[in-house]
């Protein structure tokens, strides 16, 4: 059942303004396909870990001045599908609220946008935690999930710092538990390729849904290699966790080249880094590759490896440069509203 919205409701006037940041998230166990287009549910359960080092920084403030919800991205006004889905959210809060004013949307990012780095997890997170703020509510974790995850899936993860699992047709997500030793995990992202993509997220898994013989086995397959990987977490077994990202990673790609025409979003610099990766594990190192809907690697690794995955990244032709990040917390409010 869906958290009931609109059980608390502003009865103070409402701020100037609400700013809150939110981190990216990198799943561990992909999340690929919608159960519900309509309600925007996911076809697969999915587990990730909340990036310290990619975050988005969002202010809202409604406004009665304005005629339409605008939207600035990165310094930029956004029309289109983001726009859209960023309107949808604010309804959900407006109605929750027993408001009818527009809102204006400032938001930046420190990493690359729409890029395959998951910006619309942490951007709709932020957009979330911050709109909640500004329209004087007061939502439980759960509820701002369900509310991030309305606009786009992923973001029900960010709400939540560590690592988060989200099941199949959920509407909400919720942060796991896992073994000491899994603290320890960091995540390098080779970066190989400058602007956005080609395909969103959201078309690319529609269209795979539709056109691929290998979906069903996708989905099918994808709660084992979940209950696997978040096993593997509990009890500390990392090396076991790393292989079922991997082949997390791979199944859900697999079930794209299969799409008619195929989705590719891998480059060739994609294929140098996964070969680094195997070669370092060859020799010793912790480290397990995960890609996204994008050409970027990023690694899973401990904090001891760090700097040997990173040099031997960095020096990959088509590496454009090399991000670092630990385990970041949930999307919050910040005083400088
Ligand atoms: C994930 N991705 O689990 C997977 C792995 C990309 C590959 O979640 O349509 O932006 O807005 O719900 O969440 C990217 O998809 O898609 C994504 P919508 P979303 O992180």
């Amino acid at each position: 059942m869906p958290p009931t919205l609109g059980t608390a409701r502003a009865s103070v006037p409402l701020p100037t303004g609400c700013r809150a940041i939110a981190h990216s998230n990198i799943a561990l166990a992909k999340y690929w396909g919608k159960r519900d287009r309509e309600l925007n549910l996911p076809d697969v359960p999915s587990l990730s870990l909340t990036l310290a080092g990619l975050t988005t920084s969002t202010w809202v403030r409604f406004d009665r001045q304005l005629v339409a919800d605008e939207l600035v991205l990165n310094g930029s006004k956004v029309d289109g599908p983001a726009a859209s889905k960023a309107v949808a959210l604010l309804e959900r809060v407006r109605q929750a609220a027993g408001i009818n004013l527009r809102a204006r949307i400032e938001s930046s990012n420190d990493f690359p946008t729409a890029a395959g780095l998951a910006s619309s997890a942490s951007g709709f997170a932020a957009l979330a935690r911050a709109s909640v703020g500004a329209a004087g509510l007061d939502f439980s974790s759960r509820e701002l999930s369900d509310l991030a995850r309305s606009a786009s899936v992923s973001a029900a993860r960010s709400i939540f710092g560590g690592f988060v699992t989200l099941e199949a047709g959920a509407f909400f997500a919720e942060p796991l538990e896992v073994a000491n030793d899994a603290e320890q995990l960091r995540m390098v992202i080779a970066v190989t390729e400058r602007g956005p993509k080609a395909v969103s997220s959201t078309a690319g898994m529609l269209h795979t849904r539709e056109t691929s013989p290998y979906y069903p086995a996708w989905r099918d397959g994808a709660p084992l290699v979940h209950r696997e990987l978040r096993e593997a977490l509990v009890a500390g077994d990392l090396h076991r966790a790393g292989a079922a990202m991997e082949h997390s990673t791979l199944a859900m790609h697999a079930s794209m080249f299969a799409a008619r025409p195929a989705l590719i979003y891998f480059n060739a610099a994609t294929l140098s880094a996964i070969q680094a990766v195997r070669e370092l594990r060859a020799a010793g190192a912790f480290a397990y590759f995960t890609i996204d809907a994008g050409p970027h690697v990023k690694v899973l690794t401990l904090s001891e490896d760090v700097s040997r995955v990173n040099e031997r990244l960095s020096a990959l032709p088509g590496v454009i440069r090399v991000l670092i990040s630990g385990s970041g917390g949930g999307a919050r409010l910040t005083e400088d509203a």
